[in-house]
């Protein structure tokens, strides 16, 4: 996958780029990512990248031309998703991170402080998304979200394969409860069915708790209706 960056501010990717699994599948080359700073498009005398918005009103707005050329400078633009991240795109989730893994070449805006000039969405982007509802100062750390649970599911990017289909989200559940050594801490026990070896047990243990979690706190993530059989017996002890 390649994934090329518009930012003012590329300094804030140093660190999240720098680390961890975003790190490792750069050096694996799982995935190219490529900064660009659009204020190095602006034809400007003063390398101007915003403007006050027609109309009148607070704030300032960013202007198309350096943005469109940075796009245009990039090889195959054309097939790529460019996604703007932005309050009123839609909100980003599991769903959409697995959508994303699929593409070869992803392209992200980001803008800071100003909106965007409305021709950018409408004659740019392919996708508008949000993390959530709240508000930051910019489209950056609303792109480093993004890029880490989309990278995170490339093929050869995490150790252990098999956890990302385990995942909360991915199974519509949350996780069940995990211990590790030692058996006892101050006092407290880990749950003796885990020390069983009785794995088929320990299996059901684990489903039964992640129903309780995703009852207990994330209601909204259950449809009653969608369980089977087991399932249903499953929460209802
Ligand atoms: Cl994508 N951008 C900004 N500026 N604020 C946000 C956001 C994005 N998602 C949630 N809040």
């Amino acid at each position: 996958m390649k994934i090329d960056i518009l930012t003012l501010f590329p300094e804030m990717f140093q660190g999240v780029l720098g680390s961890s699994i975003l790190k490792r599948a750069q050096e694996k080359e799982v995935v190219k990512i490529n900064l660009i700073n659009f204020r190095d498009f602006s034809t400007s005398k003063h390398k101007t990248v915003d403007d006050y918005p027609y109309g009148g009103g607070n704030g300032m707005v960013l202007k198309p031309e350096p943005i469109f050329a940075a796009v245009e400078s990039i090889t195959d633009h054309e097939k790529a998703r460019i996604i703007m991240l932005t309050p009123q795109g839609k909100t980003f989730n599991q769903r959409i991170a697995e959508e994303l893994k699929e593409e070869k070449h992803l392209i992200f805006l980001c803008g800071h402080y100003e909106g965007f000039d409305e021709r950018i969405r409408e004659h740019l982007v392919t996708d508008e998304l949000s993390i959530g509802d709240y508000v930051l100062t910019g489209g950056e750390l609303a792109t480093m979200v993004v890029m880490d649970s989309v990278v995170r599911l490339l093929p050869g990017v995490l150790g252990n394969e098999g956890s990302v289909e385990t995942d909360s989200f991915s199974t519509g559940l949350l996780e069940y409860p995990q211990y590790t050594r030692p058996e006892v801490f101050r006092e407290w026990k880990v749950p003796e069915i885990l020390l069983s070896g009785h794995h088929q047990k320990i299996e059901e243990w684990r489903r039964k708790e992640s129903f309780k979690r995703t009852l207990e706190r994330r209601p909204d993530l259950i449809d009653i209706n969608k369980l089977d059989e087991k399932d249903r017996a499953l929460i209802k002890e």
